[in-house]
Parts: C-alpha cells; sequence; structure tokens
C-alpha cells in the first residue's frame, strides 16, 4: 500500500513546483531566523528576498557536520528553545556528539515519513511491528515506534539487545514485520534457528532494515534466514532520523526518498559539482518544511547515486542506490580506495563463505596491510570438519586453502587489492548486538 499516494505519486512537475517553492521559503525563513544561514547566505550572494529557483540551489553553500559540532549544542535553531519538544543525538565517534531539535509539528512530519517507509516495506495497518532498533537518544528506536503507530500497525519496543528475550517476544506475538539495523536481523534470525524455529514457522513477513551500509550477499542471507522481504531504510538525524528513504517490496532497487519533504542531490566528493543520475557521489540534502533545525545543502558523506526511472510500484520520488558507505568508512590499501561494502559484495560470490566479516587494517612498515577475517557457511563448516574427524585431514586442508585462495583471487582481480584471507568457523565472527555493527579494526596508527 502507499500510506499518502496523494503526494507519493505526484506528476513530475507537480513534485518540481512544490519543491521550488518549499525551498524558497526555507531560504526565507533559516536567513532571518538563524544566524548562521543569515551570513552563509548573503556571504554567497544569495538574497533572502530572492525566490531561489531550484536550478540555482547549487549557488548556497553546503552545510556540514562542522557547522553543527561549531555550534553544539543549540547555535541553529531556527525556532525558540520553548518550541522544541524533543531532541536526539547522534553519538559521533569522538568528542561531542550532535544534537538535533524538533518542534511538534517537526515529530508529526517524523512519524508520517517513517509511516510511509514501513508501508513501502511492506508493513500495513494492523500488522504487529517488532522494533528493535535502540530507544534513546538514537532516532532509529522512538522514530520506527513513531511510524508504526502511524500506520495503524502495534509497535512492539523491544529495543536493541537482550536477543534471548526478543526471539521469546517474536515467537509469542506473531509480528509480520520487524525493524531492525541489518546485522542485528541476522543476529535475531540466527537465534532463532538455534531454537529450532525455522524461518518457514516464524510470523515475520517483512523487515526494515538500515541505519549501516549493507549488501547484497546480506539482503539474500536475511531473506532465507528470517522468511521475509527485506528492504533498505535510510536517514540520518540531522536530516530527521529514519524516514528520508526507503525501497518499495515490489522492486526492492533503490530507495525512494521522500522528495516532497528532503531534496536531494549528488555532488562530487571532490568539486562538490551536481552530478548525473547515475553518477556516484557524496548525498545532499535539503530539508523543506522543518521548523527546529532546517538544514541547507547538508552533506551526508554518504556515497551512492540518484534514478528518476519510473518505478512498478507508482511512486514518483527518485530512487537512491545502496550506500556504498560514508566517505569517512573509506580505507585506501596500497592506493586502492576500498570500502567495506565492496568486499562483502565480492565474499558474496563464494559459495563456501557467510555474510559474516570484518576488515583488520594494519601497517607493515610503510605498506597497508588488510586482513579479510570472514566466516564459513554452516554447510561448509560441517562437511570440512567431517574430514578431519575421519582422518581425511589432507582433503580438509585442501578444501580450505582453495577457499581461501579463491577468495584472494577474486578480491584482488575485481577490487584490485591484495588482501590476507582468514576463514573463521560460524560464530566466530563479529556479530551486531543491537546497533551498528562497525566491520574495520584498523591498527594503523595514522596520528
Ligand atoms: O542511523 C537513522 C536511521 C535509523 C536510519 C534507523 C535507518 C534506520 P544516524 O545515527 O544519525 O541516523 O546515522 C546516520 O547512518 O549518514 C549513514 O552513514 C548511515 N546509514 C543510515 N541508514 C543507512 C542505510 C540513523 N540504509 C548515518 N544504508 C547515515 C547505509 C546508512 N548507511
Amino acid at each position: 500500500m502507499i500510506f499518502e499516494p496523494e503526494l507519493e505519486t505526484l506528476p513530475n512537475d507537480r513534485l518540481r513546483e512544490l519543491q521550488a517553492e518549499r525551498l524558497a521559503a526555507t531560504v526565507r525563513y533559516v536567513s532571518k531566523r538563524v544566524p548562521f544561514y543569515g551570513e552563509t547566505l548573503s556571504a554567497a550572494g544569495v538574497k533572502h528576498a530572492d525566490m531561489v529557483p531550484i536550478e540555482d540551489l547549487p549557488t548556497i553553500p553546503f552545510t556540514r557536520k562542522k557547522d553543527l559540532v561549531e555550534h553544539y549544542p543549540y547555535g541553529l535553531l531556527a525556532v525558540p528553545k520553548e518550541e522544541v519538544v524533543r531532541v536526539h543525538a547522534s553519538s559521533g565517534t569522538t568528542g561531542k556528539p550532535t544534537v538535533v531539535a524538533y518542534t511538534a509539528a517537526d515529530m508529526d512530519l517524523f512519524a508520517r515519513v517513517v509511516a510511509r517507509c514501513l508501508a513501502l516495506g511492506g508493513g500495513q495497518p494492523g500488522f504487529t511491528l517488532h522494533n528493535a532498533y535502540g530507544y534513546g537518544l538514537f532516532t532509529g528506536g522512538l522514530g520506527l515506534d513513531a511510524g508504526g503507530m502511524r500506520l495503524g500497525m502495534a509497535v512492539v519496543p523491544a529495543s536493541g539487545g537482550m536477543t534471548q528475550r526478543q526471539v521469546t517476544l517474536i515467537s509469542d506475538l506473531r509480528p509480520e514485520i520487524i525493524s531492525a539495523t541489518p546485522s542485528y536481523a541476522l543476529t535475531l534470525a540466527q537465534e532463532l534457528r538455534s531454537r529450532g524455529i525455522s524461518p518457514e514457522e516464524n510470523s515475520l513477513r517483512y523487515a526494515v532494515v538500515g541505519a549501516e551500509p549493507w549488501t547484497e550477499p546480506m539482503r539474500v542471507e536475511i531473506d532465507a534466514t528470517l522468511g521475509v522481504r527485506c528492504t533498505n531504510i535510510y536517514g540520518l538525524s540531522e536530516i530527521i532520523g529514519p524516514g528520508v528513504a526507503n525501497e518499495c517490496i515490489e522492486e526492492r532497487h533503490g530507495s525512494h526518498i521522500q522528495e516532497d519533504f528532503f531534496l536531494p542531490e549528488v555532488v562530487d566528493p571532490q568539486s562538490g559539482d551536481p552530478l548525473e543520475d547515475g553518477e556516484e557521489g557524496v548525498l545532499v540534502l535539503t530539508t523543506l518544511t522543518k521548523q527546529a533545525l532546517p538544514l541547507l545543502r547538508y552533506w551526508t558523506g554518504d556515497i551512492t547515486s540518484l534514478s528518476h526511472e519510473p518505478c512498478s510500484c507508482g511512486r514518483t520520488f527518485a530512487r537512491m542506490s545502496q550506500i556504498k558507505g560514508r566517505t569517512d568508512d573509506m580505507i585506501i590499501i596500497r592506493g586502492v580506495n576500498l570500502y567495506p561494502t565492496q568486499i562483502g559484495d565480492v565474499l558474496g560470490l563464494v559459495r563456501e563463505l557467510s555474510p559474516h566479516f570484518k576488515l583488520v587494517v594494519s601497517r607493515e612498515g610503510l605498506l597497508d596491510e588488510v586482513e579479510v577475517r570472514v566466516e564459513v557457511t554452516e554447510e561448509f563448516f560441517r562437511a570440512v570438519s567431517v574430514d578431519m574427524l575421519s582422518d581425511e585431514v589432507v582433503e580438509a586442508d585442501h578444501v580450505l586453502r582453495s577457499c581461501r585462495e579463491r577468495t584472494k583471487t577474486l578480491l584482488k582481480d575485481s577490487l584490485g587489492v591484495n588482501a590476507k584471507v582468514t576463514l573463521l568457523a560460524p560464530g566466530e565472527g563479529p556479530r551486531s548486538e543491537g546497533g551498528k555493527l562497525s566491520r574495520i579494526e584498523d591498527h594503523r596508527n595514522l596520528n
């Protein structure tokens, strides 16, 4: 179902008009209310009284994470503090978190866009949503909660962690749909299996997963082990939280961006110049109706590309491809730029390997080394163990070596990277305990 069909299927010209009106209103709004924008816009020669035509969007300077950090906590607020009804924060890796604020109208928008996303991913009124995103300062838990209720679902606020209890809740409350990080969805699937509950037996049909980069091999694994069709949900605290975009269940090929509220661009990571559809670059988002913390041309750091191809689901909103990673997740191994998701995609080509992997980066002398630690599948592990036990140790060694060598060659041929490959037994690799999973262990001392 489409949650707001009259808006989500707007003809392109009407959508462009709506975006243009809202952009002009937002530019006027922020230049009057936020001193930071008043200054940056006039320095860039954008007069707040001007109608900023959408084609002139690139004349507006980018807003970056550092601007939020420098104005911590409330320096970019566009409303008096008394109008704020909620704050959230995203945990930066270092120093202070980024605090974001919402008015009552912003909270209403938050619930609406998440309700749209859940409907995109198969949610329906009357369903039960098992929400395994963390509740608290993170926008995931409370965001999915509000959206689930807005769509008319019964929300189970499971939050992250306490995996045993989650599995009991899933068995007893029989939710049709689940929301979680993709890595935690796999943890839950494994726990269900270890309790002897097969994918066909559990009640789940849909999963809305995101908040961290993930890959096609993970999609296959989540679908198979949870017995669902999973879709990608994308968002970030600075823009609203989850709810910026979601894949439709019909195509699962690119996430529809809620373009009537968030104006997307993809730009060149170096020059900042706008890129064409299909070209990969940094996603830049402008909020079009937000009150407390409107942002112009926010540099998300996330690498993706846009598509305006029509979609069989009937929605007219542009789609963004799966996020390859954040610009700051990129590692450079002997001159080769790499995102962990690229490694994950290649590992998916090797039959014996599971999607559970981690990269360990170190420096030997002047050269960077990368070790890929990846779990083998249960089936492969069992077969090799049988050989080991029946004294076919040489055969088992041979099979393991062949798997390692094939993986190494594939990584070299597809990505140009010389990696050490270490095979792990099932369960030895990284697992999410409920939140976002980090796939890089960096032992280089780069400072
Ligand atoms: O992760 C919001 C969210 C919650 C999205 C629940 C989806 C579901 P932050 O903690 O501020 O907000 O982190 C935002 O996470 O800039 C991306 O780098 C990454 N990210 C979010 N969704 C995806 C996704 C929430 N579907 C940052 N694929 C973003 C890849 C994602 N990366």
